[in-house]
């Protein structure tokens, strides 16, 4: 291939690998919440100005070292330090200060808006809990997944039991510290159905970069039903191969780390598994829901998401592992 031929090549990959972060579920570029969209002005206001100043200076510099001498005259004339090296800048700086202020202004009023009921996430070592509040003020507890009425500013308590993490939903807008002992309050407000990612974005130890999660933003009545249900006990195993797995669950206690309400299992360490099979993924968002995952999970997990707190399973049957995975799969 020729020099040129290579230049080419380079070029195309470096802005494929670059340009493809501009689109897809966790693009900031995508807005599809409230607070992305206000920022998103900004954002482009800052870019261009950053560029301007950037090429500004570079000139400048390239004038002072390659310009004839009356033109290098000039840079050194108290007129030019004067308009560039003072009013420019205070200029400049001042009017996007003004402008980021107005921002926030207007960020501020709406998250004071945000009156109806809540979500509390917290993050865990490499998840997360995510707390409804329900229809009667009650706890809804679930995980690895944040589910959103379009339309309303909706009120997101971040907390954390172990470590700083933090919660990012790039396509909402917004990113805010987990910190142990606080409560830090983030509103969203989604404004079309849809899925989106999101993802924690404080290094918190093993496998944080695999800490992710769907965001699945509902029309108000979609969600309201939702709701309703995810407040319902986990539905009974509907066949003899899931009653086998709901059986082999709680023999080899599943349930001391994973509650499943309704039955015997009631443990808070990992996540709560009463809705599991209504969920767009396992493990926050490592792999897709379908009772193959279950299974590849419960043998290989170790390898699937290195580090993490559930230890793996290697005395099960193959007809065992598809008993749970069926059981699993049917807690919709
Ligand atoms: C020592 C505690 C512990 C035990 C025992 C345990 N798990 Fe887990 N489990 C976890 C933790 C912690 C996670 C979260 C892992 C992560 O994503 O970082 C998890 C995740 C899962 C998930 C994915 C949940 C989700 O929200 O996507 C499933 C399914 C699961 N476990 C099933 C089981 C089954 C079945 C058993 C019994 C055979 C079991 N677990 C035993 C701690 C445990
Ligand atoms: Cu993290």
């Amino acid at each position: 291939m020729t020099r040129r031929g290579f230049t080419t090549l380079g070029f195309t990959f470096g802005a494929a690998t670059v340009l493809g972060g501009c689109s897809g579920p966790q693009s900031v570029f995508d807005a599809s919440g409230a607070e992305a969209q206000e920022i998103m002005p900004l954002f482009w206001t800052v870019t261009g100005i950053a560029v301007a100043v950037t090429v500004l200076v570079i000139t400048v510099s390239a004038i002072a070292v390659f310009a004839p001498v009356h033109w290098r005259r000039h840079l050194t004339s108290e007129k030019f330090v004067v308009a560039f090296g003072i009013f420019l800048p205070v200029f400049v700086l001042s009017g996007l200060l003004t402008y980021g202020l107005l921002v926030m202004q207007a960020g501020s009023a709406r998250s004071r808006s945000a009156e109806g009921p809540g979500v509390t996430i917290i993050g865990e070592q490499w998840w997360w809990r995510v707390i409804y509040d329900g229809p009667e003020g009650e706890e809804i507890v679930s995980a690895n997944e944040l589910r959103l009425p379009v339309g309303r500013p909706v009120a997101i308590r971040l907390q954390s039991d172990n470590v700083i993490h933090s919660f990012w939903a790039p396509q909402l807008g917004g990113k805010l510290d987990m910190i142990p002992g606080r409560t830090n309050t983030l509103t969203v407000e989604a404004i079309e159905p849809g899925i989106s990612r999101a993802q924690c974005a404080e290094y918190c130890g093993g496998a944080h970069a695999l800490m992710s999660m769907y965001v699945v933003a509902m029309e108000p009545d979609d969600y309201r039903q939702w709701l309703e249900a995810e407040v319902n006990p986990a539905t009974k195993p509907a066949d003899a191969v899931r009653r086998e797995g709901q059986r082999l669950f709680i023999a080899h206690g599943c349930g001391g780390c994973h509650a499943v309400r309704g039955t015997p299992a009631a443990g808070t360490i990992g996540p709560d598994l009463t809705h599991v099979g209504s969920r767009h993924s396992l493990a926050a968002a490592r792999l897709p829901n379908d009772p193959q995952s279950f299974r590849r999970w419960l043998t290989d997990n170790q390898h699937i998401k290195p580090d993490n707190f559930m230890p793996e399973y290697d005395v099960f049957s193959d007809s065992e592992l598809d008993a749970i995975a069926a059981y699993l799969d049917g807690l919709e």
